[in-house]
């Protein structure tokens, strides 16, 4: 059985990772009318994946007899200035979402739940993953700057960037 705080603790993780889905979600959706084809298929496939990490976290809680609750998400930044705040914008969210597993690690370490533990080690290697591709895709847009030929090249690289 799940202790309360880790059940809270749990739930509040589950409904950052659909937040974190309906958020590439939006901007995979904002980045398809401005054209850039290889980047939103980027986002359209990174928000899938978002939803994957909170129905990993669905069913384990439901597998320790725990009680799931969805929250209703609003995703209210659905415009951006450029590419760059976009990314911005991503790169900070990936940086929450990791500190906020370290304090979901710390906790389960506290109520000596070491199920929890190890099962969150998967997240740990996932936030590392995503922070280091967040910020070098960051670290390409900064570069280019407003070059339309250096996004329009950026649009086609994408496509082969992944997670190492
Ligand atoms: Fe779920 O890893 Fe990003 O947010």
């Amino acid at each position: 059985m799940l202790s309360e705080k880790i059940q809270i603790g749990l739930i509040k993780q589950l409904n950052r990772e659909s937040e974190s889905s309906q958020l590439y979600l939006s901007m995979a959706s904002w980045v398809e009318k401005k054209g850039f084809e290889g980047i939103c298929e980027f986002l359209y496939d990174h928000s899938h994946e978002e939803r994957m990490h909170m129905l990993k976290l669905i069913r384990y809680i439901n597998k320790r007899g725990g009680v799931v609750v969805l929250d209703n998400i609003f995703i209210r930044k659905i415009t951006y200035k450029s590419l760059k705040e976009l990314f911005q914008t991503l790169f900070k969210h990936e940086k929450e979402i990791s500190n906020e597993i370290n304090l979901l690690l710390e906790l389960s370490l506290q109520e000596k739940d070491y199920f929890t533990y190890n099962f969150l080690q998967w997240y740990v290697e996932e936030q590392i993953e995503e922070e280091t591709l967040s910020k070098m895709i960051l670290d390409k847009i900064e570069l280019i700057g407003e070059d339309k030929g250096g996004l329009y090249l950026f649009d086609k690289d994408i496509k082969n960037f992944h997670k190492k």
